[in-house]
């Protein structure tokens, strides 16, 4: 094998698509960029589709029906990364974040100076919601009777409200993550889920492998489980058994992440794929090894 894309849930098929497409157009580029570039491109290509209602253009909004996007890219080779954070009217995320990276000497901005940044970067604002994603939230704030206090115990976000696409790319040896996401449906103003965390939504290290999560961004988080899932491959591990024991680690822990969807992919330096979720029947992904995509399923039937 010589390449393998691999992108979270139904869209992760857009994502691999792109990737690849990506991929076998700049043939004569440094590798390392070429895999960027795709992987890059697979993530930015569902934060355009509208029909996808937790990523980017047409992203659910937070509870004031705003939109604000996180995203994060990393390069296992330098451990180079970007990303931003509740960054709101710019889009593809997902290209802030590898400007973050390439262009400043900092990992991460945030709301308006990651849209002041991405201004002076020459993007142009855009409004992100969707008639679709606008009538959800009129929807929604019918239903609120009354403002409802922030529990800091762990309450379920309603199905459908998250779900993120994390891409990993391979190329010989050389591994890039990145995810992006609107976060999760109707969230305060501000705040920040794991996706654009480096260790907690993604991590790559070409000496080990790379990781990209998805899921309610809290309890991924407070596990830095993209690292956790790294650092077993780098301990040996494979990438299915890294996935796998990282999430019942979680399971074991706090019992009751069992609630929450909670879904990891992984690609080992050696080129091999794994996945795990909390909630294994609900989690897909798409892979593209040489051009030919499958779909994996966390559970099997
Ligand atoms: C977040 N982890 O903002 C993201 C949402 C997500 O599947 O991935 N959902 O918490």
């Amino acid at each position: 094998m010589q390449t393998l894309f691999a992108a979270t849930w139904w869209f992760g098929q857009i994502a691999v698509e792109a990737a690849q497409r990506r991929w076998q157009e700049s043939p004569e580029r440094d590798s390392a960029l070429r895999l960027l570039e795709a992987v890059v491109e697979g993530a930015a290509a569902v934060e355009r589709d509208p029909q996808v209602l937790s990523v980017g253009y047409g992203g659910l909004p937070n509870r004031d029906g705003e939109v604000e996007l996180d995203a994060a890219v990393m390069e296992g080779g330098r451990l180079r990364a970007g990303a931003v954070g509740a960054v709101r009217g710019f889009l593809p995320a997902i290209y802030l974040a590898r400007a973050v990276m390439e262009r400043t000497p900092h990992l991460m901005l945030v709301g308006d100076g990651a849209a002041r940044f991405a201004l002076c970067a020459g993007y142009e604002p855009q409004q992100l919601l969707t008639p679709e994603s606008l009538r959800r939230w009129h929807e929604w704030r019918q239903q609120q009777t009354a403002p409802k206090e922030v529990s800091p115990e762990r309450g379920s976000p309603p199905a459908e409200s998250h779900d993120t696409v994390g891409v990993l790319g391979w190329n010989a040896g050389h591994l890039v993550a990145a995810c992006t996401t609107s976060g999760l449906a109707w969230k305060l103003p501000g705040r920040v889920g794991d996706s654009p965390i480096v260790g907690a939504g993604l991590y790559a290290d070409n000496e080990a492998g790379a990781a990209v999560c998805t899921g309610v961004g809290e309890e991924i988080w407070r596990f830095a489980l993209a690292s956790r899932v790294v650092e077993a491959m780098r301990n040996g591990y494979s990438a299915q058994r890294a996935c796998q024991q990282s999430i019942e680690f979680m399971l074991r822990r706090l019992p009751d992440v069992a609630a929450h969807q909670c879904a990891v992919i992984a690609i080992r330096a050696d080129g091999t794929f794994g996945l795990a979720a909390t909630q294994p029947e609900k989690f897909e992904a798409f892979l593209c090894r040489d051009g030919v995509i499958e779909r994996v399923r966390a559970h099997q039937e």
